[in-house]
Order: structure tokens, then C-alpha cells, then sequence
């Protein structure tokens, strides 16, 4: 009877753990298309326009107006490329200079990702180089090559100081053809629009409105190095009952990065 019992267990254990791992990874997708259209949007007003048809102002609006669109995102951002020929020119238009992540006057760098528009929920990046931070330059770099949004490891965000990960998108200058190689791609890079997940507040939403929430405990991992793991979601040190346990794939559709959510009961089922 025992083991019938625990066999039933592990059952409903691995249906909820795919539940869970599917509505993520669902939530996800949502939110990164969302963003995918939003550098669409900058790409369109900013761009191929002249003057630009787009302002602070008009970004904020949108972007809080459609903020239901991106159920996992903290706030989104959009990042001028400068380089430091342009950057005299650039303050003096914008009537500030650019800051580095320690909110210091930049020093002087080859180039500069200076965001100039915010939704209202990350207004203190404004004036802010993500080049400036490690995580956020990586994606940068690595977006702008690929042409294709990317995500970092998991790591602290600014305001918050909760565990997530950005999403950047590359936006291009108009005119550069779908197979442009890497180097086009790097010379023609306009700005890249982003966001954060806060993993640790938004996935804690998501998975608080599910049944049998309080049975089972969730960790997500980032795995892409499978010989260290990172947490991005869940206790450090995972306590609970350590006998069973299941793994869930998650593809947040980032090719260089794997996941995985494990899921395990609170107390011996
Ligand atoms: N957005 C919000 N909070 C953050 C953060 C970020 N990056 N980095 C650290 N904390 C404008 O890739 C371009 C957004 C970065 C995009």
C-alpha cells in the first residue's frame, strides 16, 4: 500500500512541477514578444522618422499602459548607443551627462548605452550606461551581434535588489538587411531595448495564485554551466522532503542559456 501510495505521489509531484514549469516558460514568452514589439516600436517613432515621433513622455505612457502585456517584467528601457565622438553633442541635447551604474559621472569610454526612455517602474536607470554594469554589457554585446534577444545570469537588479535576469533586444538603424553579418550588425547597432525579470517577486505572484502551492516547494536554475548551477528562484538552501524530487525543462528562448525548474514536497507526502 506504501509504495502505491508513493507512486501516486510522485505522479501528482511531476504534473505539478509541469504545471508550474509550463505556465513560467509560457509567462515568459508573453512578455519577451511584447518586448520584441516594443523594439519594433522604437525602430518605427525614434528611427524612421525626422524628427523622431517619440519622446519620454510617450514611451512611459505606453509602456504603462500596456505593462499587463509583460506579466514578469519589472519595467522596460530603452538604451541610445553613443559613441564618445557624439557624446558632448548627446548631453548637451539631452541636458545631462551620462552616469555609470554607481550613479558617477561616466568616465571616458570607447561607447556608451545611456537609456533615454524608461517606463515609470525603472525611472532610475534614466541617464544610466548599462554598459557600465557587467551583466548588462554582456547582453549587449552579445545581442547586437546575434540580432536576436538574449538573457543574463541571474544577478541582483538595481532598485529592487531582488535575484532576476535582463532581457535585452538589439535595435538596428533602418536598412539593414535580415542576413546582415555579425560586423553589419555591430556597425549598424542604434540602441537596445530591455527589461527586467524580477524573478524573485513575479514568479512568487505567479505561482502563489496555483493549487497546492503550499505542498511543494520550486527552485529555478539557471544551468547553462551545468557543473555550477545559479539560483534564480527559491531558497538558497532548499530544505523539505529530500527523497523525491522532479526537474522540469524551461526554455526562456535563449539558446546560449538552459533551465530548469526542480520541484519537491515541504513534508513527507
Ligand atoms: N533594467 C532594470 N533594472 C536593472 C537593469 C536593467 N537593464 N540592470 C540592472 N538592474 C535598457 O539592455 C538594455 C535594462 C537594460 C536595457
Amino acid at each position: 500500500i506504501r509504495r502505491v501510495s508513493m507512486r501516486k505521489a510522485e505522479e501528482v509531484l511531476v504534473s505539478m512541477c509541469e504545471e508550474r514549469a509550463r505556465m513560467l516558460q509560457d509567462q515568459f514568452a508573453v512578455s519577451v514578444n511584447h518586448v520584441h514589439a516594443l523594439a519594433i516600436l522604437v525602430s518605427t517613432f525614434h528611427y524612421q522618422k525626422h524628427p523622431p515621433a517619440l519622446d519620454q513622455g510617450t514611451f512611459a505612457d505606453y509602456t504603462a499602459r500596456t505593462a499587463f502585456e509583460r506579466p514578469l517584467l519589472s519595467g522596460v528601457a530603452y538604451a541610445q548607443r553613443v559613441v564618445d565622438s557624439e557624446r558632448e553633442l548627446f548631453e548637451n541635447h539631452q541636458g545631462w551627462t551620462i552616469k555609470t551604474m554607481k550613479r558617477e559621472p561616466s568616465p571616458v569610454q570607447d561607447e556608451y548605452a545611456p537609456v533615454i526612455y524608461s517606463q515609470e517602474t525603472v525611472s532610475y536607470i534614466e541617464a544610466l550606461d548599462m554598459m557600465s554594469g557587467e551583466e548588462d554589457r554582456e547582453n549587449i554585446l552579445r545581442a547586437r551581434a546575434s540580432g536576436k534577444a538574449v538573457l543574463t545570469s541571474p544577478f541582483r537588479l538595481l532598485g529592487s535588489n531582488q535575484l532576476g535576469v535582463v532581457l535585452t533586444f538589439p535595435v538596428y538603424r533602418a536598412g539593414l538587411p535580415a542576413d546582415a553579418m555579425e560586423e553589419e550588425r555591430i556597425e549598424a547597432t542604434a540602441g537596445y531595448l530591455g527589461g527586467a525579470f524580477d524573478v524573485e517577486s513575479l514568479v512568487e505572484n505567479l505561482l502563489r495564485q496555483l493549487a497546492g502551492n503550499q505542498d511543494i516547494m520550486v527552485n529555478v536554475y539557471d544551468v547553462t554551466n551545468t557543473s555550477e548551477p545559479l539560483i534564480m528562484y527559491g531558497p538558497q538552501f532548499p530544505d523539505g522532503y529530500m527523497s523525491l524530487s522532479h526537474i522540469s525543462m524551461l526554455d526562456f528562448g535563449d539558446p546560449f542559456r538552459r533551465h530548469q525548474m526542480k520541484c519537491r514536497y515541504s513534508k513527507k507526502p
